[in-house]
Formats: structure tokens, C-alpha cells, sequence
């Protein structure tokens, strides 16, 4: 019953998701900001990112809340060009994030970094973006900048995070920036992202980070029947998805069905780039929200297989189906797919739908709230078929900017109120810290 002794309860956020302000105290314009902006492709988001929650302003506020819940943790990302606008270290980016961290230390919130989510200085992208070769060495110099900043408070480190959302969205269905629809760039996108990761990894040991990791999204691939194309379908989905950032991390390499399915645009990778790829870690963090059950479709546009949804799972606002034995089977895949090793659940929750304002008895919302508790009881499970998982984060703390799907969809534990940016926390923030302040114990009712 309930969870090892020292499991990590907490609760994950990103910089542009909830920040607002995005060109405060010297920061220049970010990819997403310029998306969200008159003329960009995001353009129609309503209330656009540039307020988002308004959490430049309001961190007291936010740090007072997560307190208040009783989570020991808080995952949060540093926006790049906040700190090094045009390249320049900018002190006031910088002092954003160190008294953000110290009021979390002060609170006994142990604070956790990502370095990028997603958002990326607008002139970087301008430059090719993740297609640009001298990227990673300039995500190197960036990691360095804050690591040196602030490993002396912050325990815990992230490179990257989803690296195939970047790449898939970015750069194969064009819905986030740069917007580009063409498969012959994901592997240099990839490879890019991954040389990032290496060098950041690097930079961030260099200046004195004691924990630093990964953290992907990961989606187990289910064949839709056992025909032999099906099962293809699926291992190639999986490659793209699941494999395509964890072996060249945790193993050297590339996964086989890669060069097949990119063709004539798979590039031949130079073999020290692997040493580089392969840092050792000290933990993975995974993100999880589903599973994709996938057949052989020969027309798809690329990779021919295409989504089969289930009869009758429950599928959340995104349309994505509620299936939290998957979780299980992610957190014990990865331990034997790739040894042990710590890992941290940094990203679970689900999109439901809730009132625009919150209701005098505050907001009830008892699909998170079986949401949450299907998931975490999967992580216990987990935990008792051998795999080293030593924290679980919930995303989100607030409702926020779900980028190309601007504010609709709701995945925080805390309501905000878009015009008012009132904080209220939903039963499933309740929920979840019992389930915190007990170590688990609370998912077990006493007999
Ligand atoms: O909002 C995102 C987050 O930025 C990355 N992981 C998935 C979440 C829900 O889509």
C-alpha cells in the first residue's frame, strides 16, 4: 500500500504555456509568441499566449497554491529568449527563474527545470530553426548560461521536452512552428534535437547539475489486428514515436525500421555524433496521456499506417482514448527495453470539459479526478512488477495555453477564469493532494 518512501508527488507547467508577458524585462519574441501574433498562423488563439495565466506576474501566487495543495515538487521550463535574448545573457530572464526556485525552496517545493519546451527564440528559428546544424551548439551555450545560474538550487534538470512533438507537429502536420509539411526534414530535425540533448547534457554537468534527463512521450503502439501488415504498421509506428529518440539516447542508434521508412531522405549520420547522443543519465522522465491502436493503411500520407480509435474507451477533449493500463506497460517496457534506471512520470492528465467560470461550490470534475487515480494506481503497479519509478507529476497545475489549441482545452487541476485569471482548484486538485500529502496511502480506502 501506497508508495516507496521519498516518491516525488509534484505538478508540471511550461513556460509559454502559463508565463504572459512574453516580451517583459528585455525578452525578445519567441516562436510561439510570433505564432500567437497579429498575422501569424496562430493568430485567431483567443485570449492569445501573450497573457496566457499570467504567471510572470502571479509565480507568488502559483508557488502559495502548490504549497497549499501539499505537492513536493514543481516542474517548470526557462524560456530562451527570456534569458539570452539575441544571444546575450540577460540578467533579468535570468533572475525571473532563481527567485521563482528560491521561493519554491523556501516553501519546501523542490523545484525542476526543462530547458525547452517548445519555445524557441524567434531569430533562431528564422535561421532554420531545428534544421540548422549550429543549433544544438547554441542549445549548449544556453544550457550552460542557466545551469550555471542555477544548478546550485535546482536538483533537477531536463534537456529537452518531447522532442517528437517538435519534430512531428513542427515539421510533418505544419499545426506549431516553423509549420513546414514535409517529411524529408524529420531526421535532420531528429538528429538536431538529439545533438542538442547530448551537448546540453554536457553543458548542464559542466556547470555543476547534479540530475539531469530526457523527457519524452511515449505511446505504446498496439497492432489493430494480428495480420502481419498490422503488426508492421505498429513496430513502425512505434520506431517513429517511441524508439526514434530513446535507442540513439539509451542505446547509440538509430531503430532499423528508420532508414526504411524515411527512404532516400534518411541521412547517413556521422558515428561520433553517437557518442555525443549517448550521455549517461540519471533518470528518463516520461510523459504519458495514451495509447494508439494502428493499422496498415497504404494510402497515408506517410509512414502508411493511420489511427483505429476503440469502440468504446472513454476518449478525453482531445480525442484521446483513457487507457491507463498503458502506462503499466510504458514504465515496464522501458526498464526492459533499456535496463534500469530511475524514471519519473512527468507529465499525466486529461482535457475534460469544464465551466468557463467556476461554480460557488467550486468545479467538480470527477473524469480527471478517475483519470488521475486509474493512472496513478497503473504507476503502483509498475512499481510492484520491478520498475524504478520514483515520482509523479500531473499536468497541469493550471489550465493553459494548449498551443495550436489555444485555451479550450482545460487539462489544469486549478481553474483559471480567462477574464479574470482567478485561481480555483478543482475537486481533481483535491484529489490529488491527498493522494500527495499520504504517499498513496489514500487511494486505498480502509477496509
Ligand atoms: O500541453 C502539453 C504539454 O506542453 C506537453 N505534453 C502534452 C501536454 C498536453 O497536450
Amino acid at each position: 500500500m501506497g508508495f516507496p518512501k521519498g516518491f516525488l508527488w509534484g505538478v508540471s507547467t511550461s513556460a509559454y504555456q502559463i508565463e504572459g508577458s512574453p516580451l517583459a524585462d528585455g525578452a525578445d519574441p519567441s516562436n510561439w509568441q510570433r505564432f500567437c501574433a497579429p498575422g501569424g498562423a496562430g493568430a485567431h488563439l483567443a485570449p492569445r499566449g501573450d497573457r496566457a495565466c499570467d504567471h510572470y506576474r502571479r509565480w507568488r501566487e502559483d508557488v502559495a497554491l502548490i504549497r497549499e495543495l501539499g505537492f513536493g515538487s514543481y516542474r517548470f521550463s526557462v524560456s530562451w529568449s527570456r534569458v539570452m535574448p539575441g544571444g546575450r545573457v540577460n540578467a533579468a530572464g535570468l533572475d525571473f527563474y532563481r527567485g521563482l526556485a528560491d521561493a519554491l525552496l523556501e516553501a519546501g517545493i523542490q523545484p525542476q527545470i526543462t530547458l525547452h519546451h517548445w519555445d524557441l527564440p524567434a531569430e533562431l528559428e528564422d535561421r532554420g530553426g531545428w534544421l540548422d546544424p549550429d543549433l544544438p551548439g547554441r542549445f549548449g551555450d544556453y544550457a550552460h548560461v542557466v545551469a550555471s545560474a542555477l544548478a546550485d538550487r535546482v536538483p533537477m534538470w531536463a534537456t529537452l521536452n518531447e522532442p517528437w512533438v517538435m519534430m512531428h507537429e513542427g515539421h510533418l502536420t505544419g499545426s506549431h512552428p516553423p509549420c513546414h509539411r514535409d517529411f524529408r526534414e524529420l531526421p535532420r530535425v531528429s538528429h538536431n534535437l538529439l545533438r542538442a540533448h547530448g551537448l546540453g547534457v554536457q553543458a548542464c554537468r559542466a556547470a555543476g547539475a547534479r540530475s539531469v534527463g530526457l523527457v519524452v512521450n511515449i505511446e505504446p503502439k498496439h497492432p489493430a489486428s494480428d495480420r502481419p501488415e498490422d503488426l508492421a504498421a505498429a513496430a513502425r509506428a512505434d520506431a517513429y514515436m517511441n524508439r526514434q529518440y530513446l535507442d540513439p539516447v539509451l542505446l547509440g542508434r538509430y531503430p532499423e525500421e528508420l532508414p526504411e521508412l524515411f527512404g532516400a531522405a534518411w541521412p547517413e549520420f556521422p558515428e561520433d555524433d553517437f557518442k555525443l547522443i549517448r550521455q549517461p543519465l540519471d533518470y528518463l522522465g516520461v510523459n504519458y496521456y495514451s495509447r494508439g491502436i494502428t493499422r496498415h493503411d497504404p494510402a497515408a500520407p506517410f509512414g502508411r499506417w493511420s489511427g483505429v480509435p476503440h469502440p468504446t474507451h472513454l476518449r478525453t477533449e482531445m480525442d484521446w482514448e483513457v487507457y491507463p493500463e498503458g502506462l503499466t506497460e510504458t514504465l515496464l517496457w522501458l526498464r526492459e527495453r533499456y535496463g534500469e534506471m530511475p524514471l519519473y512520470v512527468n507529465e499525466n492528465g486529461a482535457a475534460f470539459r469544464d465551466p468557463d467560470k467556476a461554480p460557488p461550490g467550486g468545479v467538480q470534475d470527477p473524469l480527471r479526478v478517475d483519470y488521475f487515480r486509474t493512472h496513478i494506481l497503473a504507476v503502483r503497479d509498475a512499481i510492484d512488477r520491478g520498475a524504478d519509478v520514483r515520482g509523479y507529476s500531473a499536468w497541469s497545475l493550471l489550465d493553459n495555453f494548449e498551443w495550436a489549441l489555444g485555451f479550450e482545452k482545460r487539462f489544469g487541476i486549478v481553474h483559471v477564469d480567462y477574464d479574470t485569471l482567478e485561481r480555483t482548484p478543482k475537486a481533481s486538485a483535491r484529489f490529488l493532494s491527498g493522494v500527495a500529502r499520504s504517499n498513496g496511502q489514500s487511494l486505498y480506502p480502509p477496509r
